[in-house]
């Protein structure tokens, strides 16, 4: 009795490989080991990962088909899995889609409400922008704009690129003088999606603060109209390509905070006017 419920169990599980049979494929899994490092010291140029992945889909179909015994199943139990692997394949390539989709919108290091919950410091975005961007279309990060002075006027160019960055993180003006600021939008990206203004505040006002209010004031370019007293000047809000220039009398000396009150940018896009 024991014997035939043996024999009807072997049954279902049907094929046993042959020790020759295992040794044979063991032994095509270690030379293709031997390829797969032997080929890595090699350049194919865009090649590489197919090449790669070719060496890795044959072993990995050996180990299925003989090791798991895949060859010797019933065709659904190839197909179930099979479409397993489709679905993971799937789920895997809609993953990335919407990463990608997202990527332009995340800020380097930033998240201040975690850090804040846990007591502790925010990350410096100012270091993160620098090594996620450290060369970029804007050039000078980190960088201190005094302007020139022309006719009396103390002209000052700041940039802005796509990667969420100003080309200065200090504009430095004699208090008293009368400026015109320039800036352009050197990325290709809509105002839309990446808007750029310089808003300057007036000193004692907090950037962190004036760009959480702002956010609330879409129509309005991100200016909210009852914050204007904390404001000394702000640029138009700029898509790709544009540029915008204002005039303004600079204040007595002293120090206070500039950003761009695009959602989510001030955390990375702000920095010091200072008056001297
Ligand atoms: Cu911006």
């Amino acid at each position: 009795m024991s014997d035939s419920r043996e024999s009807s169990e072997n049954a279902a599980h049907g094929h046993v490989s042959s020790v020759g049979q295992l040794l044979g494929i063991w032994a095509a899994l270690m030379v293709l080991t031997v390829v797969t490092v032997a080929v890595a010291q090699l350049h194919f140029g865009v090649f590489n990962l197919l090449v790669a992945m070719a060496i890795a889909v044959v072993k990995g179909s050996l180990v299925v088909l003989y090791f798991m015994h895949m060859k010797y199943e019933t065709p659904f139990n190839a197909i179930a899995f099979v479409s397993s692997l489709l679905f993971l394949a799937l789920f895997i390539a809609v993953t990335l889609l919407d990463a990608r989709e997202y990527e332009p919108n995340v800020i380097p290091g930033y998240a201040p409400v975690i850090a804040q919950a846990k007591g502790a410091p925010a990350v410096s975005p100012q270091t993160a922008t620098v090594e996620h961007g450290a060369s970029t279309a804007a050039g000078e990060i980190d960088g201190v704009v005094r302007g020139t002075l022309v006719d009396g006027i103390v002209k000052v160019e700041v940039t802005a690129n796509d990667l969420m960055q100003f080309s200065a993180t200090t504009i430095e003006v004699p208090a008293g003088a009368t400026v015109e600021l320039t800036l352009k939008h050197i990325g290709s990206q809509s105002k839309e999606v990446m808007g750029h203004n310089l808003v300057i505040l007036v000193e004692g006002e907090d950037f962190m603060a004036y760009g959480t209010a702002a956010v609330a004031a879409k129509e309005f370019d991100y200016i909210p109209p009852d914050l204007n007293d904390q404001v000394l000047a702000h640029t138009k809000l700029l898509g790709g390509g544009e540029s915008d220039t204002i005039t303004f009398t600079a204040p007595g000396p002293g120090t206070s905070d500039f950003l761009c009150s695009f959602p989510g940018h001030f955390a990375v896009m702000k920095g010091k006017f200072v008056t001297k």
